[in-house]
């Protein structure tokens, strides 16, 4: 009698979903290692989830390659070895002909206004490249730099040096003269290490971060591309979760890119004073003249880009439009902060 009371009212409460349903557990993976800006993006991402839907989703996180790594991001996440992962868009050149807008060197200061700008056009024009997953967020590093073992103050001083990058980046430091070394920043520490690589073009963060500053005590101000980053889920996953926890994800896409933007461009700070401090870490300006020439040569890039782009069905003209007018938006609000 007791017993079917009871499960009359279990039955009652659930038929208007008052009893929680189980726990959704959701795997995460990611490529670099915990210290880094994509994990510990992720793990706020991840406290966030867990913190909004009351601990009904519950996402474990796999940092440092563990569960997937750079190279076996994307598909891994669409055959769903993990529910979510973290990809960068330059690690597969040609995959994804819009996001790699980004990857132009139109001198963006900030990760802020590059994840701002990058989730914005996301937004509008949906691209296909995505299309065989959920993308949860999207962020940019900031700027890319020149970290080097040896100083590099002119043009002249990088000819011939073997510099590693990825994607558009390589392209910009073949046609400044260095020799590009194509790798995702994971294989970096190694490649620095062994000296098979005398220095990287990327966001200066890592010197803190992997503590390059220890290999790559010279930097040369060049405020060059962005890599782009998405956030991306498994489309069966995403489709199979309740309406309200699809609700609060899709509420955290713009927040995440905000939040992960402005994490980066603090740790940019800590990073160079910790390489200065640290490593008596030295950075070069180059004349106004090797600016100029640097710009002019990269030119072609754009050009290069607007035709692929076309070539994919993209309205190229439209979304560069829209990524400089809103970056000259977005970097002033960061500027009158
Ligand atoms: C990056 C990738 C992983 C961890 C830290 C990072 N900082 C900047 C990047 C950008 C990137 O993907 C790259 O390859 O330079």
């Amino acid at each position: 009698m007791l017993k079917k009371i009871i499960l009359t009212i279990f039955l009652i409460m659930g038929s208007y979903g008052l009893v929680s349903a189980e726990t959704i557990r959701l795997s995460y993976a990611n490529f670099p290692p915990a210290s880094t800006f994509p994990s510990v993006q992720m793990e706020r991402w991840k406290e966030a989830v867990e913190e909004r839907t009351n601990g009904r989703v519950m996402i474990d996180t796999y940092p440092g390659g563990s569960l997937l790594g750079a190279r076996n991001m994307f598909r891994g996440v669409i055959q769903g070895q993990a529910d979510i992962g973290n990809i960068c868009m330059s690690y597969q050149p040609g995959v994804f002909p819009m996001t790699t807008v980004l990857e132009l060197p139109f001198g963006f200061k900030t990760s802020t206004a590059a994840s701002l700008v990058l989730w914005d056009l996301f937004e509008k024009y949906q691209p296909k490249e995505f299309e065989q997953v959920k993308v949860l967020t999207m962020f940019g590093t900031a700027p890319s730099n020149l970290m080097t073992r040896q100083p590099v103050r002119n043009l002249a001083e990088l000819q011939g040096l073997e510099i590693r990058a990825s994607g558009t980046a390589s392209q910009i430091l073949e046609v400044l003269g260095a020799v590009p070394v194509d790798m995702p920043m994971s294989e970096t520490p190694e490649a620095l290490q062994r000296g098979m690589v005398k220095g990287l073009l990327s966001s200066m963060e890592v010197l803190l971060d992997f503590n390059f500053a220890a290999y790559t005590p010279y930097q040369t101000r060049l405020d060059l591309q962005v890599y782009p980053f998405a956030v991306i889920m498994n489309k069966n996953k995403w489709n199979a979760l309740p309406e309200d926890v699809r609700r609060i994800m899709e509420e955290l896409g713009r927040e995440q890119a905000l939040w992960t933007g402005e994490y980066m461009d603090a740790q940019v700070e800590k990073s160079l004073e910790y390489a200065r401090n640290k490593y008596d870490a030295r950075m070069f300006e180059l004349s106004r003249e090797e600016y100029a020439e640097i710009n002019q040569k990269l030119e072609f890039l754009v050009e290069k880009w607007k035709q692929e782009a076309e070539k994919t069905g993209l309205p190229a003209e439209e979304i560069l439009a829209d990524l400089l007018r809103l970056k000259d938006q977005y970097e002033a609000e960061v500027a009158s902060q």
